[in-house]
């Protein structure tokens, strides 16, 4: 069946019988093809049933359905016309791995990061009451772990002033971020969920009353008076209501007639309106609803049948953070660590289990980990806020006001730094070296290995009048590459066997590094390739050493707009120092999604290429080009196909 469906018009005539053949279907499929590329199979699994009765009731794409992160979206993208794309599920060429515009006219907010739907919505629905397309109503598909974000109640509490407002709030509630949700919002959505319906007790009230006699139809009545008052008590959704927010449920997420009877009901409200659903991750997927701690949240390729990954786990630079941080802990009382929704991804679960009374999972709310940070330093602590590289961007004013204005003695440490590839253009973490480097006080070190993430990390938390922070790419680590000597904190990697060109390798770059400086010695070019470790602030040191040096080139993982090569340049100028500085990078530019190596490819960031470069700029005849280079850094991205 699922074959036969090509838009969600398609679904509007079939049977009940035929519906639940379909959602097997759907889920027979997502199992298959998700297991072979890696992505969010749990989630996925458990919107089936909720979202084929969103795309019935409502019309997509004249009625606008937002999810929120958009991880969830892959059964709307089958049901969408998308099922072919799925062969190569977030690969070039393939359905990207979150809602995106290029793909279909149902895809409308291209998101990844959590928590904005509600605003989306509020604006789209705000949008077009004063466009006169009233008829267009607006679907807010938001999990229990997105309404853990601030954006989320900043929404709500704008959404709820308009009572006009043609919103309908689909509160998909599985009690999971990545693992269980936190917080008092959890406690109180899970109130909801385990008290039966007060419609029900009321009901049962009546029925009980009603054979008493005399007294029993006029207290049922004073008790339908006070309507409210037991409400609270009996299913308490006021905190909704209170808002001015129409409440319906909670409802079985799994039972198609069940939540279209809701989603009708709430269509025809006329206002904003919430609609509680209940559902189970990973659902009909045995794998996932065993795996205690994810519920398959995000998978890597494993095995249809059983979940298990189909290549062995190598030590990741995750696995040698975590290690160590344990290792800290122990001698260290005052360390604590938060995270933001994601205890396991940032390798913070292994402290958690040693030390649970300094861990703190803040729920999806990596402004409020990184302010709490600063209190808590203030209080005497040292915190590590181990976060994504991309979802740092989120807390970059309480990085700036808040922890590194009050020199706070807070440990930054961000995984996933660098291209990320294949879940597309937000979660690259490309942009932290040049956000950070405008933050002052701060300190930032980029490890190139294990070795030197375990050294950086005592490091920074041996940094207690000011913030530090250490970032390092995703998935499996490189063997430690060790330095032939450190000056002023600087490792030498390589030596040149002359001077033609100093290499600054940022972070984990270093062995493309120093395989390109060999590359080029056979080709008669020296490179000597330095490893600074710390990039800011940058040891003075630098300038010295590149004084001998014709030319200097900086290869980072991040956008060379504003990152440490353009640092190096202003240092440098300022220093009367005149040497050309050439940056390998990452063009200022949304990078559609890919393997990170396709795209390191793209970028000519291949020791192959480099080390063409580094051949060419050490000819004479290049420094002119060189110069306009310089003067148009942009130019080159223009040219460059996958980017847009
Ligand atoms: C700002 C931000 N921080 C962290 C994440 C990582 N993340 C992706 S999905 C997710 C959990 C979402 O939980 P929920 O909204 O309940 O959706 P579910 O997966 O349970 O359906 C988290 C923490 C993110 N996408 N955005």
């Amino acid at each position: 069946m699922l074959s036969e469906i090509k838009s969600p018009a398609d679904l509007k005539g079939l049977s009940a019988a035929q519906l639940d053949q379909l959602s097997g279907e759907i889920r027979s499929f997502l199992i298959e093809q998700v297991s072979k590329s890696g992505g969010h199979l749990g989630p996925n699994l458990g919107v089936v049933e909720l979202t084929i009765a969103i795309h019935r009731i409502f019309q997509s794409p004249k009625d606008v359905v937002v999810f929120d992160t958009g991880h969830q979206s892959y059964v709307h993208k089958l049901l969408t016309g998308r099922i072919a794309g799925f062969e190569k599920l977030r690969q070039r060429g393939g359905v990207a791995g979150y809602p995106n515009r290029s793909e279909s006219e149902h895809d409308v907010v291209e998101n990844s990061h959590a928590s904005t739907a509600l605003s989306w919505s509020d604006g789209i629905a705000k949008g077009f009451a004063l466009t006169n397309q009233k008829d267009r109503t607006v679907i807010c598909v938001v999990g229990d772990g997105a309404l853990t974000g601030g954006m989320s109640w900043e929404a709500l509490n704008n959404i709820a002033a308009n009572k006009d407002e043609k919103l309908v709030i689909v509160v998909n509630d599985n009690e999971r971020s990545y693992s269980p949700t936190i917080g008092g919002l959890a406690t109180y959505l899970s109130t909801l969920r385990t008290t039966r319906g007060y419609e029900k007790f009321l009901d049962w009230g009546k029925g009980v009353l009603e054979k008493t006699p005399v007294v029993g139809q006029p207290i049922y009545e004073t008790l339908h008076g006070m309507k409210k008052g037991i409400k609270d008590i009996v299913a308490p959704q006021g905190m909704f209501e209170d808002l001015g927010i129409k409440y319906f449920g909670p409802v079985d997420g799994h039972d198609i007639s069940a939540i279209e009877r809701d989603l009708l009901s709430a269509k025809d409200f006329g206002g904003p309106v919430l609609v509680h659903v209940i559902t189970e991750k990973g659902r009909g997927h045995a794998p996932a609803i065993n795996d205690e701690a994810e519920k398959f949240h995000a998978v890597g390729v494993v095995d249809a049948e059983t979940g298990q990954p189909l290549s062995k786990a190598s030590q990741s630079w995750t696995t040698v953070f975590s290690d160590e941080l344990v290792k800290i802990g122990a001698k260290r009382s005052d360390v604590v660590a938060i995270t933001a929704a994601m205890m396991g991804p940032t390798g913070l679960d292994k402290f958690e289990k040693a030390y649970p009374d300094r861990t703190f999972d803040v729920g999806i709310a990596e402004q409020h980990a990184t302010t709490a940070a600063a209190g808590m330093a203030y209080a005497g602590l040292h915190p590590v806020v181990a976060v994504y590289s991309t979802f740092l961007n989120r807390a970059f004013d309480q990085l700036l006001l808040d922890v590194a204005l009050h020199k706070a003695g807070v440990t930054f440490v961000l995984d996933r730094a660098g291209v990320t590839g294949d879940d597309g253009p937000s979660h690259n973490g490309i942009w932290d070296l040049a956000l950070t480097g405008i933050v002052p006080t701060l300190h930032v070190a980029a490890p190139r290995d294990g070795e030197r993430v375990r050294e950086t990390l005592r490091e920074a938390l041996d940094i207690s009048d000011a913030p530090t922070l250490i970032r390092f790419p995703k998935g499996a680590i490189n063997p430690d590459i060790p330095a032939f000597e450190r000056r002023d904190g600087i490792d030498v990697l390589y030596r040149g066997e002359s001077v033609d060109i100093l290499l600054v390798s940022i972070g984990a770059f270093a062995q493309v590094a120093v395989d390109a400086a060999a590359q080029a010695y056979r080709e008669g070019v020296g490179v000597t390739v330095i490893d600074p470790r710390w990039v800011k602030p940058l040891p003075k040191s630098l300038v010295t050493m590149a004084q001998r040096y014709k030319r200097v080139v900086v290869i980072e993982d991040g956008i060379k707009h504003g990152g440490i090569a353009s640092t190096i340049s202003e240092l440098f100028r300022e220093s009367g120092l005149n040497v050309p500085v050439h940056s390998i990078g990452v063009p200022l530019a949304f990078l559609e999604h890919a393997k990170r190596a396709q795209i390191l490819e793209d970028l000519g960031i291949t020791v192959q290429n480099i080390t063409r470069s580094l051949v060419a700029w050490s000819s004479d005849e290049f420094s002119v080009d060189v110069k306009e280079e310089m003067q148009h850094p942009l130019d080159e991205n223009e040219n460059r196909k996958p980017l847009r």
